[in-house]
Parts: structure tokens; sequence; C-alpha cells
């Protein structure tokens, strides 16, 4: 899974980058015209806890890679290179910029409405272009009232997420790889004396038209933040009267804009994450381990995380009757921590 984040040239992506990977890639206006790829792991209380908990010989938490994908050359608009580079991504986090910094007043509600534009119109000459073909030569008239239906969305200005498009037409459109329909976050990149305060109204108004959520997040105190030793960074915080730095809340926001759950595993040896899609059963979930397990799946045997975090052991959830037996059908919860009984 890739995100890539995404923005007009100095709107702040390369120092949001930095912040969320630890990396030091070369910031500024123009940047270095490549893309930066770093990859992170997605921080997990629960995940804290269960290795409290098992005290393993090792923990793992999911990952995650982001793209850091520069904004081209003009200002407020984008080539065609960037097009492409953007079109690789799953999912999208466009940084506009809320700090001078500069590069004179900041302009979010514009940079916003400038860049959705950008990519309508981008998925609007594929989409025009593929319907022309498809009319002609009506071998598939199932697949064109399809792209008829995505036309008429973009003709309109809005954006193909916006559609309510179901799973299979998401998956019939999947080789166009359309820029409008990649889930979607949006980033305030606000000024350092703006830090922890409240985004302003009309970029709030005009994230909720997109139906976009947003957060506010300032990338040079995250970077600075990022930079600490663990001890000095929550003393840090605290001073600032917040419990985690808010790249933390970015990270799992991401996550949750990918439509991601996170199963677990424990035992003495590994505590570990695995990211799923929403709705996986236990035997599609079980692939995440190894297509073994979902080969020869017998059961799995599964406690709440809420659960484990109660009674603390795997002993004393049985005892408590929180100890579940499911079959291959049951569709695996944010949160469960599963035990997979499998043939070879
Ligand atoms: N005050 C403030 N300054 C920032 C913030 N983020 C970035 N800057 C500054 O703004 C300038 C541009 O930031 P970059 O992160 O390089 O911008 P970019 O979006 O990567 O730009 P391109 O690579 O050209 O697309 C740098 O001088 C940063 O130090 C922020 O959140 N607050
Ligand atoms: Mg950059």
């Amino acid at each position: 899974m890739k995100i890539g984040i995404v923005g007009f040239a100095g709107s702040g992506k390369t120092t949001l980058f930095n912040a969320l990977t630890g990396m030091d890639a070369p910031t500024g206006f123009g940047g270095t015209g490549k893309v930066n790829l770093g990859q992170i792991s997605v921080p997990d209380a629960r995940i804290d806890r269960l290795t409290e908990l098992n005290n393993p010989k090792r923990t793992v938490y999911a990952e995650m890679t982001f793209a850091d994908v520069p904004g081209g050359r003009g200002a407020q608009s984008l080539d065609p290179q960037t097009l492409g580079r953007i079109r690789e991504m799953d999912a999208l986090v466009q940084v506009v910029r809320g700090f001078d910094g500069g590069q004179g007043d900041p302009h979010p509600v514009t940079e916003l409405n400038d860049f959705q534009a950008e990519l309508i119109l981008a998925d609007l000459a594929v989409c025009e272009k593929r319907v022309e073909r498809l009319r002609k030569d009506r071998s598939n008239p199932n697949h064109l009232a399809l792209m008829e239906r995505c036309l008429e969305q973009l003709s309109g200005d809005a954006a193909l997420r916006d559609l309510g498009l179901d799973e299979d037409e998401k998956a019939d459109l999947s080789a166009y790889a359309f820029l409008s329909l990649k889930p979607m976050l949006l980033v305030y990149s606000q000024a350092e004396d703006e830090a922890g305060k409240e985004v302003p109204a009309d970029l709030v108004k005009a994230a909720a038209d997109y139906h976009l959520e947003i957060l506010p997040l300032c990338g040079s105190f995250e970077a600075e933040i990022a930079g600490l030793d663990p001890e000095d960074q929550k003393a840090f915080l605290a001073d600032m009267g917040l419990s985690e730095p808010a790249s933390t809340r970015f990270i799992q926001a991401a996550f949750r804009m990918l439509d991601l759950i996170t199963f677990m595993t424990q035992g003495p040896d590994e505590v570990r994450a695995w990211p799923v899609r929403r709705g996986s059963t236990a035997v599609q979930a079980s692939r995440a381990i190894h297509s073994d397990i979902a080969r020869g799946f017998i059961r799995a045997e599964v406690i709440s995380y809420a659960d484990m975090d109660k009674y603390k052991s795997e002993a004393a959830c049985k005892q408590n009757g929180c100890f579940r037996v499911e079959g291959r059908d049951y569709i695996v919860q944010d949160g469960d921590i599963c035990h997979y009984r499998f043939n070879i």
C-alpha cells in the first residue's frame, strides 16, 4: 500500500514526509524533483499493551509506505509527469499550505479547489476517450453504462469518489487508475505560531464539500519533535498539553482511509499487527499470515482486544467466557486477537 503525499509546490509535503519517516529529504520550494519513499510502522497502543502482557521476543507493527510526490514546476497546476506519479498511488494525502514561509500569503481553499479540479480534469480526459470508443463498438453495454455515469459525474466537476460506487464497480474501473477515485485525506500545514489551533472555517467548509477529512499539522514543528529522544518528546508534548504528536493521529487516519482493520496475534515469540481489508473473513484474513493456513483452515480462536486488556491472559479470558471459536466465514473485527488452527 503506497500513500502519496501530494499537492502543489511549496505546500510542505517533504517537510511532512520527513516528520513521518524520520528521514532527511531536502526541503524547499521546487525540492529535488524526485519522489521520496519511506516506510513507517503504524503506532498502535494495543500492540504496546499486548507486548507488555506477553513479553514476546519481538513485536511487529503494521507498516505503511509514504511517497512524497513533488508538486512539479507550476505552482498551481500539475504537469503530466506529476499526474503519472500520482496515478501509481493507492491513496492520497493532499497538503495545502497554511503558512507564509517566504512564499507570500497562503490560500489553502484555492489550493484545495485547484488541485481537486486538476484531478477531475485528468480523469475526464481519460473517461471521455474511453466512452467514445465504447459507444462505437457497443460490445460491452454494462461497462459503457458505468463509464457514462463516471463521465456525467466528472462533467459536473465532481470527484468519482463521491459517486457511491460499490466494490465491484471500483474493480471494473481499476485499470484506469482514476485519480479522483482514490481515497483521500487533507492536511492543512500550519504556521508554527498556529500549531494546535483550529482550521480556518472556510477551509473546513470547503473540505466538507469534497467529503474530505482534514487534519491540521505543523510539519516543521512535527519534524522537530520527531528528532527528539522519546523522553524529551513526552515532556515537550506534555508542555504543549498534547498526549501524542499530530503525526501519530495522521498515520492512524491514513490507515483508516485505506479501509484497513488490524487483527493481532500474540504469543511468547511474537506479538504482531496484521492489516487486512475491512470485511475480510477469517479465511481471507489468515492469508495475510500464510497461504497454508487458509488452505488447511480448521477454525479461528478469537479474543477481542478489550477482553484481553481486561483479563490479561488467554486463560483468564477463557475462564470468563471471552474465548470464541469461529468458522471460516466469520468477519474479522478490528482488534480481534486470533489464533488459527489448521491442517498442513
Ligand atoms: N511554518 C511552516 N513552514 C513549513 C511547514 N512545512 C514546510 N515549511 C517550509 O516551507 C518550505 C517548503 O516546504 P517543503 O516541505 O519543501 O514543500 P514541498 O511541498 O515538498 O514542495 P515541492 O517539493 O516543491 O513540491 C520549506 O522551507 C519548509 O521549511 C509548516 O508546516 N510550517
Ligand atoms: Mg518537496
